[in-house]
This record gives C-alpha cells, structure tokens and sequence, in this order.
C-alpha cells in the first residue's frame, strides 16, 4: 500500500508539472508565425483516471491498464472563451478516439475533458475514428467532419490491412452531444480530408474533399475538391470538381488534402493544407497556405511556393516519422491565428501568427516557377533589391 500511494504522488505530480509547463517562442523564428518549444498534447497529458485503475485492491502495482499512444491531429475551436483541441487519441490498440482538451491561452496548460467524446455510430459501425475537423457553421450547429475507417469487405481474408476511408458527419450545440448524420456520399469511391464550407452557398452546403482511389494512394484521385450537397442530413455529393490538384515535383506531388476549415478574410477564404511527396525515406507531410475568391470558392488567387511549415528537430519523429498534419486553427478576435498541428502521428504543437502576417506571406511569397532556372530569378530578384541595402558586396548591411 505504501508503495501504491507514493507511486501514484509521483505520477501526479508528474502529469502536473508536465500540463502546467509553460511554453516558450523558440526565436527567433522566420517572421511568419512563431514555433512553441514544447508539444501542447501528448499522451502524456491524458488523465490519469483513464489509464489507471486507482483502487488498490485491484491494482495493488499501480499499473497502467489502458495504454494511450498517441494524442495528435486535433480539430480546433473558441469555445466559452477557451481554446479547444478535439484529438486524435490512439489507444495503444491503435484505435483512435476523439477527447477534448481546454486551455485558456492556446499555447500550454491544455487539459483533457472529464471523459472522451462519445460518437454515436451509423448503422456500419466505425472501425476507427479520426481526424476531427470542427465548424462553426452558420447554421447554427457546430459540425464535426471525420474519417471514419473500415474494413474493405472486398478483400480477401489474407489481406487484414485492406481500409475503406470515408467522410464521418456529427454535429452539436454544445460540443457534448453528438447527433451523427450519415456519411457522405460522392463520387469518389473512398474520402478523407473532407472539410465542411463554414457558410451556406445559395443555400447549399459547400464541402472540400479529397478523392482517392486507394487507402494510402490517391491513385487517379488526389488533389483537394470542391462540391455541393443540397441537405446535409442526406449529404450527398454529385459533382466534384479539383481546386488544388497535385502537381510535378513540388511539396504536393503525390497527394494533398485541406486542413481546418478556411478563415474568411478581406482578401479571400484563406486555406491551409497538407501536401505530401515521396521520397527514399518514405512519404515526407507538409503544410502549406493559400487564397481562394470570396465569392468563387473553388478560385485559388493567390498561392506560395513551396510549404509554410515542415516538420523541424524531434516533430520529424514518431509512428509515422517526418510528418505535420494540421486539421485546427483558432482566429481570435484580435487578429491572432493559433495554429494546431501534429507532428509525425505523435503529439500536437502550435504555431502562432496573425491574419495580417499570414496574408502578407499568401500575396507576397513567390509562387512556383515550376523550374529551378524560375527559382535562381526568384533568389537574383530578392538579391538585386536588395542591394541598396548591402555597402559590402558578402557581408555588411547598411540597412535605413
Ligand atoms: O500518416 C500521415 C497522415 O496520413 C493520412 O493523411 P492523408 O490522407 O493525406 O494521407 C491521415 O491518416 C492522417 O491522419 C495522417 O497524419
């Protein structure tokens, strides 16, 4: 019992140092967003009360009965004034679940509701559950939109690893209940990265998608789309069109899919996504921004070359190693965006800007010449304007 009791103070103490670190600017940063230093989520910081049985007459060792692996890819949203993360949590079963996690400043503190959320399932259980994308929408309800994962029932029985992807709907009021509407239908035989339109368009509901022929390869599919759907309690797409297609040796050459939902600005809905390409190491995750028209969603008007954040020091490491993935992003009032992102499958981090900043770099980021003579001219342009400013050819700045 003694042993009991001071093994459950050390884990105490320790989840509580580890939730209550504050977090820090890594600097000086790239002037777009700042870093964090520490992870906001990890498994770590899931409750104690759900990993261990606390009665010692049952666990008289103290030892963790359900394992969490991971706590990563979480959906974002203000809520009440604090900022929430809807994770991703695995189990080390490798299903995954959705919880949510508070924190009143969005940079640390994040602490894990009372019980994990409960989805309810359609009449074809879930087999796995992830990826949450929340959506204020001007309807009214707040949306979840989720890959829900399941056997493919026309693979042989030697073949255990065969998926079906498809887009999971539920939405609230209250982030509490859960109404599960059924999935969405469209063309494309399996879906994930689905993103609901946070605005009514004439009165249809407008959803990203993400077509793919495989589980893993887009395969002809790929890119993000773009369609409507007339009733989002039968939500069926008809026509699917691409908005932002893969494309020839760039970040986003072998598949890419939406993040969170856009954020409406002045100068159009900005977008952030992920883009993924292949290399001797494995597929290597990026993220990336761009502008679509205001009122011509599927318009893209303005879009940087290359990726926005990769994955930097330890987020290259983990289950799925050299990957960031976002699905959250919070604008405040004041201009501030707080973006989520996971790292390698593992753990979430978040990235710190303004809208002010983000437009900047969206309009003001060469795009992509498509060649490396494009990009030697991008580099000689950058160099040849800024020459008022060097007074030695390699080394000093004279700078007004
Ligand atoms: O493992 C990397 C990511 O793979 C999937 O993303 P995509 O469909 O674009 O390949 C998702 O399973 C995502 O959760 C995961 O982070």
């Amino acid at each position: 019992m003694k042993h009991f009791t001071e093994r459950l103070a050390g884990l105490r103490q320790h989840h509580e140092a580890l939730i209550t670190r504050p977090n820090e600017i890594i600097t000086p940063g790239n002037g777009v967003y700042d870093r964090y230093r520490y992870p906001v989520l990890t498994s770590a910081h899931t409750p104690l009360y759900w990993r261990y049985d606390l009665d010692p007459a049952t666990n008289p060792y103290l030892m963790e009965r359900f394992g969490i692996n991971a706590a990563f890819n979480a959906g974002a949203i203000k809520w009440e004034g604090q900022y929430l993360l809807m994770a991703r949590v695995e189990g080390v079963d490798r299903k995954s679940f959705f919880a949510i996690a508070a924190s009143d400043n969005g940079i640390d503190n994040f602490r894990f509701w009372e019980y994990p959320s409960l989805i309810p399932e359609t009449a074809d259980p879930d087999i796995n559950i992830y990826d949450m994308r929340l959506i204020a929408h001007e309807d009214g309800y707040i949306y979840g939109v989720f890959c829900t994962e399941r056997r493919d029932p026309s693979a042989p029985a030697y073949d255990q690893s065969a998926a079906l992807a498809s887009c999971g709907i539920v939405r609230s009021r209250d982030l509490q209940h859960w109404e599960r509407l059924p999935d969405l239908q469209t063309p494309s035989p399996q879906q994930r990265n689905v993103v609901l339109h946070p605005e009514l368009v004439n009165g249809r509901y407008a959803f990203y998608t993400r077509p793919q022929d495989g589980f893993i390869d887009a395969g002809t599919g790929g890119g993000i789309g773009f369609g409507y759907c007339n009733d989002i309690t039968q939500p069926v797409i008809r026509e699917e069109s691409i908005l932002d297609g893969k494309a020839y040796h760039t970040v986003y050459e072998a598949k890419n899919g939406l993040g969170p939902a856009p954020i409406k600005t002045p100068q159009g809905w900005l977008h952030l996504a992920h883009g993924v390409r292949n290399t001797a190491a494995g597929l290597r995750y990026v993220l990336y921004l761009f502008l679509t028209d205001l009122q011509d969603l599927a318009r893209i008007t303005h879009k940087p070359a290359g990726y926005f954040l990769a994955p930097e020091g330890e987020e290259r490491i983990g289950d799925v190693s050299n990957v960031v993935f976002s699905n959250g992003w919070i604008a405040d009032e004041d201009g501030k965006v707080f973006i989520y992102y996971g790292s390698s499958d593992t753990r979430m981090h978040v990235a710190v800007s303004t809208l002010s900043q983000l437009l900047d770099y969206v309009t003001h980021t060469p795009t992509d010449g498509g060649r490396s003579a494009e990009t030697v001219n991008t580099v000689y342009r950058i160099i040849n304007k800024n020459k008022q400013y060097l007074s030695h050819a390699n080394a000093a700045y004279s700078l007004p």
